[in-house]
């Protein structure tokens, strides 16, 4: 097994764990877990730090490596040059790629296959390198160590490859150091120029490439797929005579894309690209009333059978975001439309916008979680048993529920070249079996979406998909009413609410 399945392996081991490790809390692996990934998910939330790879830089840099994705864990200009910095984000972060950068206009570094640990020793590493790309080359300069062992030397001051010394002595000036495992002009590598302007450290993730045949069947064939879906979509109507519309309630983190996914839905019915609700990345949930939106098919004259109930992102903080007791008043039906949510206060039942007796047609039908495929392997333990607690309410109201995994064209390179890559993409495969097992739910309840991010235009592809997500809100819907339809019990509960 190579390093960096290894590498992707143990991240899905971590992924797994994180479940048990609820049961388990003894155990101070929690802890360590909680130490490792603490400061990275609090860094991706608190600031939105941006690559200074240019789009034409980082396609060079990917061509050194096979099917990768590149998170960013460090940047001097916002983490400063202090190495202390630098080992708190990188260290033991596994296969990490330094990008330097200087005014020559050279963005050159060095990969390293294996961990920082600051154990002072010479690592053995065959598949570090340095490498150096400017826009005068067509392809990146790439120097393997000559005697094919030496990788690199894990000191405690910053990153040292053989003859260059980056992050020495808290500054941004390269250090040349004695040395014969690399060779390389320096014209050549850096231009001469070792002040740096900028410096960066990526994980260097492995994708894993794609599958023979797909782990998911879909039929991508253009037109007439996506009107079959809207067709179902239209013309669906809910098994119980009194609701006209199932409620879909969609939960997940601040910034997993809630509001985008009830955006690209209301765009595949205009016929082009919207933004009713607002969406963006903040510290805080950008969302922070209650909304039920409906969508108007065929321009604007008849509303869909589905409602999508947009809610607050949820948050680590025992009192911030979204909390449990907010979530059992929206799935009762408690909570109108606009309603103005208090992070440090559940919902009050004499507030406005709280009505009293609900109906079965304002109760939630179908509960979607929204999960950002890039952050998680982040989540926070915290969080983590926040969705658990969550879950465990759901399930008490008997509300059937799915996942929607966002983002995956950030999450998989391959998936972003291609959206139709995405039942192809091992990564994507590997992600969907990883929140089913977080999150206690089957695979096939695990769909992954992706948002217009890019373009202007619709995409039958990203449409597609969309729609495939929605019919299944839909027909997870209908298992609901069926629920009520069987257990005479269950029907006198609701009125009873
Ligand atoms: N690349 C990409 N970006 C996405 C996708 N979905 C959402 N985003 C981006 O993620 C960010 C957050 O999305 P929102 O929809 O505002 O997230 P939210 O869950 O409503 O967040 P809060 O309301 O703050 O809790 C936005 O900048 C979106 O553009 C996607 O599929 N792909
Ligand atoms: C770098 O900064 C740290 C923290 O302030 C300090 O302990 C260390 O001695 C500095 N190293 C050098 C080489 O200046
Ligand atoms: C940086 O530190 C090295 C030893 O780690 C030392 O030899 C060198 O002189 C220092 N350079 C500067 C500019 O302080
Ligand atoms: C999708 O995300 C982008 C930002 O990444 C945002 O600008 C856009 O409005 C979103 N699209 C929809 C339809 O919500
Ligand atoms: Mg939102």
């Amino acid at each position: 097994m190579s390093l960096s399945t290894l590498h992707s392996f143990c991240s899905f081991l971590g992924a797994c764990l994180y479940s048990e490790v609820r049961f388990i809390s003894m155990m101070g692996f929690c802890y360590y877990l909680l130490l490792v990934f603490l400061p990275q998910v609090l860094s991706d939330i608190m600031s939105v730090v941006k690559s200074s790879l240019s789009v034409e830089q980082e396609k060079k840099l990917l061509s050194l490596f096979g099917h990768v994705r590149l998170h960013l864990l460090y940047k001097a200009s916002v983490h400063s040059y202090m190495h202390s910095a630098f080992h708190n984000r990188c260290d033991g972060q596994g296969p990490t790629v330094l990008v330097a950068y200087n005014k020559a206009g050279f963005v050159f570094g060095g990969y390293i296959s294996k961990n920082y640990a600051q154990t002072n020793q010479a690592i053995n590493d065959d598949k570090a390198f340095l490498y150096s790309i400017t826009d005068q080359r067509e392809k990146p300069l790439r120097v393997s160590s000559t005697d094919g062992q030496y990788g690199f030397t894990d000191g405690k001051n910053g990153l040292n490859v053989g003859v260059l010394w980056f992050l020495n002595n808290n500054t941004s000036t390269v250090q040349i150091v004695a040395g014969n495992s690399y060779t390389f002009e320096g014209e050549e590598m850096h231009g001469n120029d070792l002040q740096l302007t900028e410096c960066e450290v990526y994980r260097v993730e492995d994708c894993g490439g794609l599958l023979k045949t797909p782990w998911r069947e879909i039929d991508w064939e253009g037109y007439s797929n996506k009107e079959r879906l809207m067709d179902y979509i239209k013309n669906y109507k809910p098994e119980v005579k009194s609701v006209f519309q199932a409620r879909v309630l969609l939960v997940g983190p601040v910034g997993a894309g809630k509001s985008s996914f009830f955006n690209s839905i209301n765009s595949v019915f205009k016929g082009h690209v919207t933004g009713q609700a607002n969406t963006g990345s903040a510290g805080t949930s950008l969302t922070t009333q209650f909304r039920t939106y409906s969508i108007k098919a065929d321009q604007g004259r008849k509303a869909l059978p589905l409602v999508l109930c947009d809610t607050m992102g949820l948050e680590e903080g025992h009192s911030a975001g979204l909390d449990i007791d907010d979530v059992n008043s929206i799935l009762k039906g408690h909570v109108q439309d606009r309603y103005q949510f208090n992070p440090s206060m559940s919902v009050q039942t004499d507030g406005v916008g709280f009505c009293k007796s609900p109906s079965l047609k304002d109760t939630i039908h179908c509960v979607v979680y929204v999960l950002d495929a890039c952050k998680f392997t982040l989540l926070s333990a915290k969080m983590v048993d926040k969705l658990a607690a969550i879950r465990k309410g759901i399930n008490k109201q008997g509300v059937p529920q799915l996942v929607l995994l966002t983002k995956v064209d950030e999450a998989c390179p391959l998936v972003r070249d291609d959206l139709t890559n995405i039942y192809l993409s091992h990564y994507i495969e590997r992600m969907t079996r990883e929140v089913s097992v977080c999150l206690g739910v089957s695979q096939s309840c695990v769909l992954p979406v992706k948002n217009y991010s890019r373009e202007l235009e619709l995409d039958v592809h990203t449409d597609i998909l969309l729609l495939t997500a929605v019919v299944q809100m839909l027909r997870y819907s209908n298992s609901y009413f069926d629920d009520i339809y069987q257990g005479g019990d269950q029907k006198s509960e609701w009125l009873g609410l």
